[in-house]
């Protein structure tokens, strides 16, 4: 845990969410400003500042945290119709909060990416 990341905080429980999966290792919850119907987050528990941070030691976790995504995905129905996943990575990239995780957009059709 790094003390002063708000994911963390909220994987540990010390700040409320709207939870929609957990297990020993991710946390999913929903966005707290929304982009889409279904705007869902999803983290590894243990703290990874950026997708640029994950090696080899972290292959394992950032693979349960993609098979989770699609679990939760069909889990709110939206699967079949389809959904984006997005990793922002630092400033040019549009991370907020860094902790690693992956969007899940959802609910509509998601217009084209734009730069
Ligand atoms: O995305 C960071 C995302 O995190 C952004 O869409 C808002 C969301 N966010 C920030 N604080 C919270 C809390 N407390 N609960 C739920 N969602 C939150 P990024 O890819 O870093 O730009």
């Amino acid at each position: 845990m790094s003390d002063d990341c708000l994911f963390c905080k909220i994987a540990a429980g010390q700040i409320p969410c709207n939870r929609v999966y957990e297990d020993d290792q991710v946390l999913a919850f929903h966005d707290i400003n929304p982009q889409a119907p279904v705007h869902v987050l999803v983290i590894p528990k243990a703290h990874i500042a950026t997708l640029d941070d994950v090696g080899e030691a972290q292959r394992e976790i950032m693979g349960v945290v993609m098979e989770r995504a699609a679990h939760v995905a069909r889990e709110l129905g939206v699967a079949e119709a389809g959904y984006r996943t997005i990793i922002n990575t630092r400033e040019h990239g549009g991370q907020e909060v860094y902790h690693i995780h992956a969007h899940i957009l959802a609910g509509k059709r998601i217009g084209p990416m734009t730069v």
